[in-house]
């Protein structure tokens, strides 16, 4: 949004240029304080479901949503959103236990809110908290139905200067304990989840006040302070280390640090201010050392105008820019944009948010009170906005099961007496090696070959949500993940197939990238930690790993996906990628040198009936 001022990243600060020298006000992630005051604010967008919403996450199947509920004079309630992002279906409307939430986290079974509170920005150079903030906790299981938080804890603004709890804004978690960062102070917060309490604040050294994000890292956690440009780290009790790390770039001038992601050993900051994406290789950290040791890299600069969040996945750093309406992709290695996904001018995107399998990415639209669901496969965007139609009943005809398909339809050029060879090990359940390797109980389909599976008698529909899952064995290798990926078509009859969507996005499609997000619609793509033996799960839990798919994903116009859609599919055909053709290139599928065929170790359906 143009406030007239800038609008600041991470978690939403503005930068104000005051007169006779440059200073920053930071706003915690807050919100448009410069806008509060300035007179060309936008004309505020009709508020249906979507009231000014900030930050969102993936949960399963669904999109939770949080509103902001931010008004030009404070805040209205908070509020989560839950919906179906395919549908765009209302699932259930959550009140937050303060206002002004602004941070989502899914930590075990639990998703946490971090409500802020609102704000006074009376005074714009010592930012107050004006109401108490929260924590609350909300079980996934219970997302459809919950009227509010299972617990929560209350973190009350600071009424004699002695409790820093004010304004939290940000929350990572170790185990069983997390911290709270304050949008307001220099405090960090402990929390003990198991006791549900919170303990004594730690204070951070900085000049400044108001720290930003923070993320988890081996059992510690590193937290940006974003007047300073400096990354503290702190450990597990809360206990800061003596050092900092100056993350900027111009030692004169404040960078603001606020966007952060820790992948591994890796961390990635934004400056946003700079417009700059950074790298910090955590394995040098040392506490006694200066700067703790490390340097600090630049990643990619400029990364838009107002860089406002950022999530790294595989080898790209995706960072959504407020200002100019966008979503690129920077790649890691180069620093160079790639795939970009365009809002509407005015849209004022906040935060993305990805599903699992890394194909539908959700971004909150602030300014215009909506969500905006892009489909990575097909191109397709859809906005939701407004008001949104109550989900529908699931299919009364169906049971919910979590059923294998259990019959060996076909298996041409099986070898059964040889590992891998034997098809009955793609129908006896699955056993998957999680992030350590991939399973062995797999059958390996051979070049040129497919597998078909069946559900004895039944009849795999469409239900909400994804309706089956394949497991294959990927395992991460490196920076990449080992991937043998394989097309998936159905059939209502055993004659007639169609292919689920799929399409390879690299840049360069001639050449094999063990990037997952690269190959959607594939499956092979995701590790399996699903294990009958040794952790057995609902394999539509998205712990579970392995690749969804959905019946409401085949092609509307295709005659077979229109007879699977009255009739259901009897059987699923899987067969390697380079055993079909990429429109891109008109030659097979690319595969790397030294991989095969994919190894099914089971497949899942949620929604069948009897024939
Ligand atoms: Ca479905
Ligand atoms: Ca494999
Ligand atoms: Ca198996």
């Amino acid at each position: 949004m143009d406030c007239g001022r800038t609008l600041l990243p991470g978690t939403g600060h503005c930068k104000r240029r005051w007169p006779g020298g440059l200073a920053w006000a930071w706003l915690g992630a807050l919100l448009l304080a410069g806008c509060l005051e300035a007179p060309e604010i936008a004309p505020e967008v009709e508020v249906g479901v979507f009231d000014h919403p900030q930050a969102l996450v993936f949960v399963g199947d669904w999109l939770v949503v949080a509103n902001s509920g931010y008004r030009a004079q404070g805040w209205s309630d908070g509020a989560l959103v839950v919906i179906d992002p395919v549908s765009g279906a209302l699932i259930n409307r959550i009140p937050t236990t303060a206002p002004n939430p602004q941070t989502l986290r899914v930590h075990g079974d639990t998703l946490y809110v971090v409500a802020t509170g609102a704000l006074d920005l009376s005074d714009f150079d010592r930012p107050q908290a004006a109401t108490d903030g929260a924590l609350d906790a909300l079980p996934l299981a219970t997302l459809a139905t919950a009227t509010g938080p299972a617990w929560h804890l209350d973190l009350p603004r600071r009424p004699d200067d002695a409790v820093p709890a004010e304004a939290p804004i940000d929350i990572a978690f170790a185990g069983e304990r997390a911290l709270l960062t304050s949008a307001v102070s220099n405090a960090v917060l402990p929390v003990d989840l198991a006791a549900r309490r919170v303990g004594a604040p730690q204070w951070l050294a900085s000049p400044s006040v108001g720290l930003g994000s923070v993320r988890p890292w081996r059992g510690r956690f590193v937290v940006t302070d974003f007047n300073a440009d400096r990354l503290h780290i702190v450990d597990a009790d809360g206990a800061p280390w003596p050092c900092h790390l100056d993350l900027g770039v111009a030692p004169s001038d404040v960078e603001g640090p606020g966007p952060l992601a820790v992948v591994g050993d890796d961390l990635y900051v934004v400056l946003t201010i700079s417009a700059t994406l950074r790298h910090v290789d955590l394995r040098d950290l040392d506490p006694a050392a200066a700067g703790c040791g490390a340097t600090v890299r630049t990643v990619a600069a400029p990364v838009g105008n107002v860089p406002n969040h950022l999530t790294v996945r595989g080898e790209r750093a995706w960072i959504v820019d407020s200002g100019d309406n966008n979503v690129v992709a920077y790649g890691l290695a180069d620093g160079k944009p790639g795939e970009r996904i365009a809002l509407s001018p005015g849209a004022n995107p906040w935060h993305a948010a990805w599903r699992a399998d890394g194909r539908l990415m959700a971004v909150t639209e602030w300014a215009a009170n909506g969500v905006t669901v892009h489909d990575r496969l097909t191109g397709a965007q859809h906005r939701f906005g407004g008001d949104l139609a109550p989900a529908p009943p699931p299919p009364p005809a169906a049971d919910l099961v979590d059923s294998l398909a259990d019959t060996v339809v076909a298996a041409p050029g099986a070898t059964p007496d040889t590992n891998y060879g034997d098809p009955v090990r793609a129908a006896n359940g699955v056993r998957g090696a999680g992030e350590a390797g991939g399973s062995v109980d797999v059958y390996a389909i051979p070049p040129g070959e497919a597998l078909v599976l069946g559900w004895g008698d039944q009849r795999l529909i469409d239900g909400p949500g994804p309706d089956l899952v394949v497991f294959e064995n990927p395992f991460p290798s490196g920076d990449e993940v080992f991937m043998e990926l394989a097309v998936v078509e159905l059939s209502p009859d055993g004659v007639q197939w169609v292919a689920f969507p799929h399409a390879y996005l690299a840049a360069d499609p001639t050449t094999f990238m063990g990037d997952p997000d690269l190959w959607l619609g594939f499956a092979g793509r995701t590790p399996v930690r699903l294990n009958v033996d040794s952790a057995p799960m609902d394999p539509f839990d998205p712990r579970a790993g392995g690749d969804p798919f959905d019946l409401a994903d085949l092609p509307a116009d295709d005659p077979v996906a229109q007879q699977i859609h009255a009739e259901g599919a009897r059987f699923i055909r899987l067969s390697a990628a380079a055993d079909h053709l990429d429109p891109r290139t008109g030659a097979p599928f690319v595969t790397h040198p030294a991989h095969s065929g994919p190894d099914i170790d089971g497949v899942a359906a949620r929604w069948l009936v009897p024939d």
